[in-house]
């Protein structure tokens, strides 16, 4: 089966707790804190691999999480790392955030890999909180939740030379005889259904040539199987427009290269303007010369056009070095060019104030969430914390500004508390 687009859900791993624990041997009744840090939440990553050809891994199982991040333990233990999620995927994958459409990356390489989404920070122990003054913390952190997200992959295959022309011309049997790819051939319309790519070498130097199934007439606009796939010949270099110009079919030859280049603008400007050349195949039938002819006229001097018999084999080494005299005038095929999406880490430290309708003072913000995550509300050397925390980010300033009294209500992550400063 071969898959271009996929939707997963992928989430990273949330930290683990940090504890809140006390030493305790033989002898010893009151040890100091020794609870240890959560471990961090594995990443999710994905990483391009040559040997991955498209997504259908994708297909059926497409939630992904990576691991978490284990809670610590006493003697101040580390909890342990959670692992990475390494996800493959095939060159050409195109990552993108479901919400935004944003462009998360391009996977173009071999090994490539992007961190998509990073794990959750493991809580702090209760050993972390001691300072001169708080020789017994009864509190640790909670470790970073994560956020699970849609992401859609979709892939554009990479390619040098795409073959275009009408269904049943011989470009896969071409793509056969000037690589090792095997695909299938068969006399009649859409036999390829999916894009099959190979190897051509000329001269020792190596390109990559990509077949699609054949384009009709209206393609662009959704009536064939065409323009599914032409997003996997929109990145190559140059386009081989395959011909029968035998005529066995019934068809005008160059009618059929003017369909093609007709959709091909339709779809994409850019595609249609791609160097081409034109290779003439089925030369070896009965009568196709007058008909060559003929093509040549119209045709005219635009286009470079090689007599080609996919099937007894004219033509093809004059085919492969026009390509790649074609191919060494052009760039190489480049990576995507985008402003890079990133999903924001929670930003930790902003917070508002605003008055209810009860006139409590309510804090909201990710302060606040830090804040909920560090304070048990039993201890007084927490509360404490908190306290401090309040009035070093200048919220206490804030609220006396906003009419704040001793005694007015102030709300904090739902729970309520008297203003005293
Ligand atoms: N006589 C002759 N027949 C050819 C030649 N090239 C291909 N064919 C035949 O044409 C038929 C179609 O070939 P394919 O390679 O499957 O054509 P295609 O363009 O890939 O077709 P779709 O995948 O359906 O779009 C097959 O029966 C081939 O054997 C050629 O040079 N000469
Ligand atoms: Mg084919």
């Amino acid at each position: 089966m071969f898959v271009d687009r996929v939707l997963l859900q992928i989430k990273a791993g949330d930290g683990g707790d940090g504890i809140t624990s006390f030493l305790h041997f033989k002898g010893v009744v009151n040890g100091g804190p020794d609870g240890g840090d959560g471990g961090k939440g594995g990443d999710v990553v994905f990483v391009g691999d040559r040997h991955v050809s498209n997504l259908s891994e994708y297909y059926y199982k497409n939630k992904f999480a990576a691991e978490n991040g284990e809670r610590g333990g006493p003697k101040n233990c580390f909890g342990k790392d959670g692992q990475n999620l390494v996800l493959k995927v095939p060159l050409g994958t195109i990552i993108k955030d479901e919400e935004s459409g944003g462009i998360i990356a391009d996977i173009f390489e071999d090994g490539q890999e992007k961190t998509v989404l990073v794990g959750g920070e493991g809580g702090k122990g209760n050993a972390r909180f001691v300072t001169s003054r708080r020789h017994a913390p009864h509190f640790s952190q909670t470790g970073e939740k994560t956020q699970a997200r849609k992401v859609i992959l979709e892939l554009k295959t990479i390619a040098d030379v795409g073959l275009v022309g009408f269904p049943n011309v011989g470009k896969s049997t071409l793509l056969s005889v000037i690589t090792k790819a095997r695909p299938k051939i068969a006399n009649y319309h859409f036999t390829t259904l999916s894009p099959n790519l190979g190897v051509c070498e000329v001269y020792g130097e190596r390109f990559i040539v990509a077949d699609i199934p054949g384009l009709i007439e209206g393609a662009a606009d959704g009536a064939g199987l065409g323009t599914e796939f032409l997003k996997h010949i929109e990145r190559t270099r140059m386009l081989v427009h395959v011909v029968d110009v035998s005529g066995v079919e019934g068809r005008d030859p160059y009618e059929d290269f003017l369909a093609i280049n007709k959709e091909l603008k339709n779809y994409s400007p850019a595609l249609a303007k791609l160097k081409q050349i034109v290779a003439l195949n089925k030369c070896d039938i009965y009568g196709a010369e007058e008909k060559i002819a003929a093509f040549k006229e119209k045709i005219g001097r635009k286009y470079k056009t090689v007599e080609i018999s996919a099937v007894s084999g004219k033509g093809l080494d004059e085919l492969k070095k026009a390509m790649k005299a074609a191919l060494d005038k052009l760039p190489p095929v480049k990576p995507m060019e985008f402003e890079p999406f990133e999903y924001a880490k929670p930003e930790k430290l902003d917070y508002e104030i605003y008055k209810d309708d009860d006139g409590a003072f309510v804090i909201t913000g990710s302060l606040v969430d830090v804040l909920s995550r560090n304070v048990v509300l039993t201890d007084p050397h927490s509360m404490a914390y908190m306290h401090k925390v309040l009035k070093d980010r200048g919220i206490f300033k804030q609220l006396r500004a906003m009419g704040a009294e001793n005694g007015s209500t102030i709300v904090i992550g739902g729970s309520e508390f008297e203003f005293m400063e």
